[in-house]
Parts: structure tokens; C-alpha cells; sequence
């Protein structure tokens, strides 16, 4: 079992040196892009977290093991038949060494056990419309409730009830800050959305609320970063909603099917959107671990 979790040699030696290290996810890798598009936006994410003096480190699971930090190589092996892991998933994946994409909170345990505490994602998962039937909600936000991280992001899941999840982050006390926005954006359009819990003008101002929220033994954080380009695709949204539950599209699936169709029928505009704020966000992330290093 010791070759569970393999940690890249550079993102082990940046952690050893008490370097910033930021932690990225694959099932956006695998699922939220048709093939070889999500492996261009994860490695563009991993170029901008180094543009901003940070080292990357992605993680999936192969070969038996949770790997932290994939090399190109590896990255590329993160197809859409890789299986979607949340964090109830990784052990069975890495024992049955299938191929495994990690959701947010997949991510997060796998980064908590290489001890990595910055995230840098599109939208993190929450509470499902239509709630509760089914009773759907990401086991994203158990684990945000568990671990302590900070996790950069446009809010939450476009196709979620935001409200209701804004409403749960709160019960959780996970704290919603806003960079330089009072009120979380909605993926997709930076405005709208309901207010933040605090707003933060500078990454060093993050990594200071971040520190203090750990000291007091807090878990994770959420920041959300607009959208540099911000599109409404609120009424194509509720269209593919409405479309995914006639056709009896449920849990893992819905996310896929979802987003193929919103990027086809916006003409790609959706897709171009959530790359380049994926990769801005990750970005963040990599300023505000740095400036924590510094702390
Ligand atoms: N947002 C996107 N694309 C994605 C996801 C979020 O625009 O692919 C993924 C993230 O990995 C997130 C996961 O953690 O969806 C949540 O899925 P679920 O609701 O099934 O827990
Ligand atoms: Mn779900």
C-alpha cells in the first residue's frame, strides 16, 4: 500500500522546500470537454499556476495509484471512458486500477493526503435543481466541510440551484468570498448571483483570510473569480435541464450531457468561456498560494 498516493518528483520537492504548490482536477480533464479539448485546458492551467511562481499538480488516478502531479504524458490518458471520482470513489478505482478523473472533492482528499491546500477549478459542485428528487447534492461540499482548502472557482456548477447551495455552503460554514466581486459569479456571467459571504481585493488579502480560517480551525474556502468574458445562458440552460430529466439523465451523467450540449448550441461560445476561466482560475489560485508561502 505504499504506493497508494505517488507524488510527482517536482511537486514533492516544491512541497519539502515549502514551496506553493496548487492542486487541479481531471474530471473537467475527461468529462467537461470533448477529447483532446480538456487536455489542452488542463495543460494551459498548469502553465498559467507556474506563470504565477507556483508548481502544478494534477491528479488522477492510474495504474493502481492517485497520482499528484501527472506528467503530460499521464494527462493524456484521461479520456471520457475514465470513471468520474468523487471522494468515495478513489479506493475502489485505485485498487481495480481503472483510469479515474477526480471531481473537486476528489481532488481534495487526494490533495490533503500530499498535503496540498490551494485548488484552482471551473465551478465547484453543489445542490442539484430540482431538489429533492432526486436528492441530488456533490459530495463536493462534504468534503469542502472536511478539509481545509481554498479553492478558486466562478462559482458553483452553472446547472445547479445556486441559491440553495449558497444556502447549504453557509450551513457548512464554508465561507463564499468574492475577489473583487460582492456577489458570487454564476459561471458563465459574472453577475447576478447571490452575495458573498466577504469580499477580498488582493490574492495576499485571500491567503490572510485563508490562514485565519484554518487557525480557527475552519475547513475550506471558496473564491470566486468572474468570468473575464461573461455570456447569459441562463434560458439554453433550463432548455438542456428540462431536456437531460425528459430523457432520464440522472447523477454522474447529467454534468456531460449538459455541457456537450450547451457548447453545441451555443456555438461554442460556452466552451470557450469555461476554458479561459478555468485557466484564469487557476491562476488566482497560484497568486494567493504564493502569497501564502510568503505569510
Ligand atoms: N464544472 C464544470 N465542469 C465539470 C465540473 C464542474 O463546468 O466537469 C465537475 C467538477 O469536477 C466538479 C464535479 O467537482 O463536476 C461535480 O460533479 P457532481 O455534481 O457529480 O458531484
Ligand atoms: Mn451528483
Amino acid at each position: 500500500m505504499e504506493h497508494l498516493i505517488r507524488v510527482g518528483s517536482e511537486v514533492r520537492a516544491a512541497l519539502s522546500a515549502g514551496r506553493a504548490v496548487v492542486a487541479l482536477e481531471t474530471t473537467l480533464v475527461a468529462h467537461g470537454f470533448p477529447a483532446p479539448a480538456g487536455v489542452e485546458v488542463g495543460l494551459a492551467s498548469e502553465a498559467a499556476v507556474r506563470a504565477a511562481g507556483a508548481v502544478p499538480a494534477t491528479i488522477g488516478v492510474l495504474d493502481g495509484a492517485i497520482v499528484v502531479g501527472l506528467t503530460e504524458n499521464e494527462l493524456e490518458r484521461f479520456s471520457p471512458d475514465a470513471r468520474k471520482l468523487g471522494p468515495r470513489d478513489l479506493a475502489a478505482c485505485a485498487v481495480q486500477g481503472a483510469v479515474g478523473a477526480t471531481t473537486v472533492g476528489g481532488t481534495l482528499t487526494a490533495a490533503h493526503a500530499a498535503g496540498i491546500r490551494f485548488i484552482g477549478t471551473g465551478g465547484l459542485g453543489g445542490v442539484h435543481r430540482g431538489f429533492p428528487t432526486p436528492p441530488d447534492v456533490s459530495a463536493d461540499l462534504g468534503a469542502c466541510a472536511r478539509i481545509p482548502a481554498l479553492i478558486v472557482s466562478s462559482g458553483v456548477k452553472s446547472l445547479l440551484d445556486v441559491g440553495a447551495t449558497v444556502e447549504l455552503l453557509e450551513t457548512l460554514g464554508i465561507p463564499v468570498l468574492g475577489y473583487r466581486v460582492d456577489t458570487l459569479p454564476l459561471f458563465y456571467a459574472a453577475d447576478g448571483g447571490p452575495p458573498v459571504s466577504a469580499r477580498v481585493e488582493s490574492a495576499g488579502e485571500a491567503a490572510r483570510v485563508a490562514d485565519a480560517h484554518w487557525r480557527l480551525g475552519g475547513a475550506s474556502l471558496l473564491i470566486g473569480r468572474a468570468p473575464d468574458e461573461s455570456i447569459d445562458v441562463v434560458d439554453l440552460m433550463e432548455e438542456i435541464v428540462a431536456e437531460a430529466h425528459e430523457r432520464g439523465i440522472v447523477g454522474q451523467a447529467v454534468t456531460p450531457f449538459v455541457l456537450a450540449a450547451l457548447h453545441e448550441r451555443s456555438h461554442g461560445e460556452t466552451r470557450r468561456v469555461n476554458r479561459d476561466l478555468i485557466v484564469a482560475n487557476a491562476g488566482l489560485a497560484a497568486e494567493i498560494a504564493v502569497a501564502h508561502a510568503a505569510l
